[in-house]
């Protein structure tokens, strides 16, 4: 997905405000995300192969978050063919906006319903599988359970949900370990030291990761009979779950 180089974080700057999706940030989005998150374009290109065994004929997917429209994209060039509606929603203008040139770049049979609004607002049903790749993490912490229950009653029996989120450490020694290779990930990604730091005072109010176990257990206590993470690099993992 073409993307300008991300400097948003190059220069120094008197106060760092709080991290939003605004026009800024969609506009240098796809560069920001791949050279941030460890194993990001695997991630998308697994999603495509989750979609194309676990997608049914006449159903929906969903894609909660959907930023520039990677996953939506990737899902929906192994699903033509199965008359499904992809549903992608985020409460950015400017993503959605942008998300909407890339999904019109591309032809394709199925529909993709693009919605601008909340995740927590949308209806779901008749779900073959359900997409949060890296934005549960941005929900207060006291919505996620319910996001995740609204999810599964959503699904179908033996739907898919991937969720890919950052991760918390309990485990001070292994936070610092994770971390620090994370950090080490952004350096040979090209980003500065000032760039480093102030991402990271614009995201602490606005992104906060749990930890694996919780994700679990929430994920089994809705009633998941299958959870299980695919992939970890680092403090980025992603995980499946299946009703
Ligand atoms: C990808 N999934 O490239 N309602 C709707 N959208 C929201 C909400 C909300 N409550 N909160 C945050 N968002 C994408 C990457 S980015 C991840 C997802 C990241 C949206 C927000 O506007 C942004 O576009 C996205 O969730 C998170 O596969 O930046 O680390």
């Amino acid at each position: 997905m073409n993307s300008s180089p991300d400097t948003i974080y190059a220069q120094p700057a008197a106060e760092i405000a709080d991290f939003q999706f605004d026009s800024r940030v969609a506009g240098v989005f796809g560069d920001m995300i791949r050279r941030s998150v460890p194993g990001y374009a695997q991630i998308i290109a697994t999603i495509g192969d989750f979609a194309h065994k676990y997608v049914k004929p006449e159903t929906r997917v969903y894609d909660l978050g959907c930023s520039l429209g990677a996953a939506t994209l990737s899902v929906r060039r192994r699903i033509d063919g199965r008359d499904c509606e992809i549903v992608a929603v985020d409460n950015s203008e400017s993503m959605v906006n942008r998300c909407r040139e890339n999904l019109s770049a591309y032809v394709s049979d199925t529909h993709v319903e693009l919605l601008l609004g909340d995740i927590r607002d949308v209806d779901i049903s008749n779900a073959s599988m359900v997409i949060l790749n890296f934005t549960l993490q941005f929900l207060p912490p006291d919505d996620r359970k319910q996001l995740l229950e609204k999810i599964f009653q959503g699904l179908n029996k033996g739907g898919i949900l991937v969720l890919s989120e950052k991760l918390r450490f309990e485990d001070p020694a292994i936070q610092e370990l994770l971390d620090a290779q994370h950090l080490d990930f952004k350096r040979a990604n090209g980003y500065s030291e000032l760039e480093i730091s102030q991402k990271r005072s614009a995201l602490e109010n606005v992104m906060r990761p749990d930890p694996l176990s919780l994700h679990e257990k929430r994920l089994t206590d809705i009633g998941f009979r299958h959870v299980s993470p695919w992939f970890q690099c680092f403090n980025f993992a992603s995980m499946v779950a299946i009703k």
